[in-house]
């Protein structure tokens, strides 16, 4: 055996001790006899500033992709609460199939922070779609008074000007420790190749991986924490099981009102109006792989092109030659969600890659590289 090399910084040297001493990628994460990482370790990444970011570990495994139609009537029913005849439910596929990961990976314990994003923006300068001379993102819209369902539909998301990362309208202070909303798919690579430089420079970084979104597979298998059953949450079919778990269209009044919003299907307040702090709920609202609001909280982002038929086991590209992604997925739900919009099967396209929303976000992972897209030439 080679000798074990030393972090030149003096800290936990996790990622340098495994990519030097071992030949394989990511398998050598778990290969080294006397470090090998098993589920529930974590490590902290320094990301300046007193800013850190905690991965998760996630071994190779199985699990089934997708959801029954059992789950599809509950979802659509009165206690999931989601609008039936539409085609949404029909994008998790007809059943649930057996899919696989065939490799460990590393996964942010919560979504990405305003803090952490803050911290990327400030030593690089960077500028979300958002916020560039002409961007927009969709926020909610104060004026709003309700969906009148008797007559004309009205939405509570409007697309705004000035508004963004920085301040998403909650109608109060954004806060370092919500997670960051109103950022791109584009805006989220961006954050991900700065991660993957600061890491690579600090000598962190092992060979052939990188920090980027997960795939749509990582992400569904991480999100079921390590069941191998067809379940609606992580933690069961059960939605009364979801307090203290969940933050998702619950009976919160809205800043400002008096009323809650009509879609208010959870039935519990958990005393936020939108978002909540990332792991608020501490160990009851994390998944048997230590993950926190996988369901809820915001929609995250992964790296495949949306095939309304269902994920895929390998990163789903528009064009595969090109490997080309122009509707993104999201998944999980979010905080305005009903019950049956936030459980781990369900998933929706994005208009596009310089799209960005206030019920959006992303989570990071620290996996395979994934090559550039191919020269469009
Ligand atoms: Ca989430």
């Amino acid at each position: 055996m080679r000798p074990r090399p030393r972090s030149t910084s003096g800290r936990s040297p996790f990622i340098v001790l495994c990519h030097v001493a071992c030949t394989c990628l990511l398998g050598g994460l778990h290969a080294c006899a006397d470090e090998s990482p098993g589920t529930g370790d974590a490590r902290r990444l320094d990301l300046g500033d007193g800013v850190v970011l905690e991965v998760v570990f996630i071994p190779p495994g199985e699990f089934l992709m997708g959801s029954t139609a059992k789950e599809k009537a509950w979802a659509t029913g009165t206690e999931g609460g989601a609008a039936p005849g539409t085609t949404r439910e029909s994008f998790e596929g007809e059943r649930p199939r057996p899919t696989r990961v065939p490799e460990a990976f590393w996964m942010g314990r919560t979504e990405v922070t305003v803090g952490q994003f803050r911290r990327f923006t400030e030593e690089t300068g960077f500028v979300t779609d958002a916020e560039k001379p002409d961007g927009e993102t969709q926020v909610f819209d104060p004026e709003w008074d309700g969906y009148h369902l008797t007559t004309t539909t009205v939405q509570p998301w409007k697309s705004m000007r000035g508004k963004s990362w920085r301040d998403p309208n909650w109608s109060f202070p954004n806060r370092d420790e919500f997670p960051v909303v109103c950022v791109s798919y584009d805006d989220m690579r961006a954050f991900c190749r700065w991660l993957t430089r600061r890491e690579a420079e600090a000598g962190r970084l092992p060979e052939g991986l990188e920090y980027r979104l997960p795939t749509e597979a990582e992400w569904e298998y991480a999100c079921r924490g390590g069941s191998t059953e067809s379940l609606a949450y992580w933690w069961g079919d059960e939605l009364e099981e979801g307090q203290g778990r969940l933050n998702i269209s619950g009976l919160d009044l809205l800043p400002g009102r008096t009323k809650a919003w009509p879609l208010g299907k959870a039935p519990w307040n958990d005393g936020f109006a939108f978002v909540s702090p990332v792991d608020h709920y501490g160990e009851r609202g994390r998944n048997g792989f230590g993950l926190a609001d996988m369901c809820g909280g915001v929609w995250e982002f992964v790296i495949d092109h949306f095939d309304p038929a269902g994920g895929h086991e390998e990163i789903h590209y528009e064009d595969p030659q090109r490997r080309t992604v122009s509707r993104p997925v999201c998944r999980g739900g979010n905080y305005f969600d009903v019950p049956g919009n936030a459980r781990c099967a369900v998933r929706l396209g994005i208009r596009g890659v310089t799209y960005s929303d206030s019920r959006d976000g992303f989570r990071i992972c620290l996996g395979r590289r994934v090559p550039p897209p191919a020269d469009p030439r």
